[in-house]
């Protein structure tokens, strides 16, 4: 008789378990356990919710297992689930989640919480950020993300076991450095011992993490019927692109062979993640706020439109692309063609809404570092110019047709907004955002001069002349200002 198969234990704990890792990395972990022929050698996931109960309660109804629906032009394709064993909610289920990740079997904690998680500033942990301000009072019963993972780290050093690797899946420059410093700035406040440990003993690998995962639509849920049986309380969909670039710089425990299931394990992930969140994410924020001015309500609507692919083009060949050191081997020219046809995708109903949420923390890596850079090697900042002027048009805008503004700085904006009166000293007061632009950018006079000048013809003109005319401007031309 064959020995009855044991249940691998929970190896992963993934905090943020919203659609996007359910999407891109869990299918991972589910391909990974394919190739593992023993039942306990396999990796088995607990996911936390850090803000709402919602997705626990309704993976819990299904056994936590769900489908992912890849949709490719012409066709679906349905995959079922199971590695996901456990969800909690952190706000309920703090004990249980805390006690799973103290547990000697779990070796790596990922995490997709947003920029907003990371309870930074500037790279470093916000002392004075509520959440922050909690934990450090209360260090058993945290409530942040870094809070877990100090907690959890504490209870493993107590006990013996080795720490866990801590792995950011986060759209971020350096997100695993990012996740170092608030993990062992927190940990220095309440205990200096335990912050030398993390340092000296836990991993922080970088990572690079693409695939597009639109919020699912009752379309889409309506969809799920006809490709799956029975039924699924929590698909996913996305499209059919994935990759995966992560540092090889796992800790004492180890790391599963995420090379065996297409994982790019390099020694310096940087030029992989400029590349993706300047030339993806940078024309994504530029296609969403510059869409939804100009009535655009998905990705693939926008890039279908001529004037926003125009400028999409012309923001690439000019400002984006040169102000990227090309990973060895990628031909970044192909790489944005590649891009423009993952935009087009018809299937995937990406909204240009989605993606302006939390524009203030999204515009540092993905529009200001170029645009830094490009100032200080006398290219054309113009066309990234015109995107934040976009920006400061689409907040104006919500705010004054009293519709939500989702960001965290919506407070701050309503009460610039509230506070200037003309567009110069409006443009002037967002640029001093701080936490948003750092002084170099915000005091820059050909910033302010363009800035205010894009703000000022998409108040007088309209989008429309705005995009045709960036599109057409002379490489390296930085003078528009005396047009005006
Ligand atoms: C998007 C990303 O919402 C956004 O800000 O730009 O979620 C994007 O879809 C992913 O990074 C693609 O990998």
């Amino acid at each position: 008789m064959l020995p009855a198969a044991v249940d691998p234990p929970i190896r992963v704990v993934h905090l943020g378990i919203g659609a996007f890792f359910r999407a891109f990395a869990l299918p991972c972990f589910e391909a990974l356990n394919m190739k593992l022929p023993r039942q306990q050698d396999r990796y088995a996931v607990m996911g936390v919710s850090l803000r709402s109960p919602a997705i626990r309660d309704a993976l819990a109804l299904q056994d936590f297992t769900y489908h992912t629906i890849e949709r490719n032009p012409d066709a679906d394709v349905a995959r079922r689930i199971t590695c996901l064993v456990d969800v909690g909610f952190a706000g309920e289920d703090r004990e249980r989640i805390l006690a799973v990740m103290a547990a000697p079997e779990v070796s790596l904690v990922s995490l997709t919480i947003t920029e907003k998680g990371y309870c930074h500033k500037n790279g470093q942990l916000d002392a004075r950020h509520p959440d922050i301000m909690h934990d450090v009072e209360n260090p058993a019963t945290p409530i942040s993300a870094p809070g877990f993972i100090v907690a959890a780290l504490a209870r493993r050093r107590a006990a013996g076991t080795a720490p866990f690797t801590c792995m950011s899946c986060d759209n971020l420059t350096n997100n695993g450095h990012l996740l170092s410093a608030v993990v062992t700035g927190l940990a220095a406040l309440t205990d200096p011992g335990l912050a030398a440990w993390i340092k000296a003993e836990a991993s922080f690998p970088v990572s690079m993490v693409d695939r597009i995962v639109p919020a699912t639509t009752d379309d889409d849920r309506a969809d799920v019927a006809r490709l799956v049986e029975g039924t699924d309380r929590a698909p996913v969909f996305h499209e059919p692109f994935w990759q995966w670039v992560l540092e090889d710089n796992f800790g004492p425990m180890g790391r599963p062979d995420f090379a065996h299931v297409g994982v790019q394990m390099v020694a310096d992930v940087t030029p992989y993640e400029t590349m993706k969140l300047r030339c993806l994410n940078g024309s994504h924020t530029a296609l969403a706020l510059l869409g939804q001015l100009h009535g655009k309500q998905s990705v693939s609507a926008a890039i279908a439109d001529p004037l926003l692919a125009g400028f999409i083009n012309s923001l690439w060949t000019q400002e984006i692309i040169p102000s990227v050191t090309v990973p060895q081997g990628e031909d970044i020219n192909a790489y944005c063609r590649a891009l423009g046809e993952r935009f087009s995708n018809p299937r995937i109903m990406h909204q240009t809404e989605q993606i302006a949420r939390d524009t203030s923390q999204k515009l540092q890596p993905r529009i200001l570092a170029p645009l830094a850079e490009n100032l200080s090697a006398g290219r054309s900042v113009l066309r990234l110019c015109l995107v934040i002027a976009g920006w400061l048009t689409f907040v104006r805008q919500i705010q004054v047709s009293q519709q939500q503004l989702h960001d965290p700085l919506a407070k701050t904006i309503a009460e610039i907004i509230a506070a200037t009166h003309d567009g110069d000293s409006y443009v002037r007061a967002m640029l001093g955002l701080k936490g948003v632009f750092h002084h170099a950018i915000a005091s820059h006079e050909m910033v302010i001069t363009n800035v205010t000048s894009w703000y000022r013809q998409i108040d007088a003109d309209g989008i429309a002349a705005c995009l045709k005319e960036a599109a057409a401007l002379e490489v390296d031309s930085n003078n528009r200002s005396a047009r005006q």
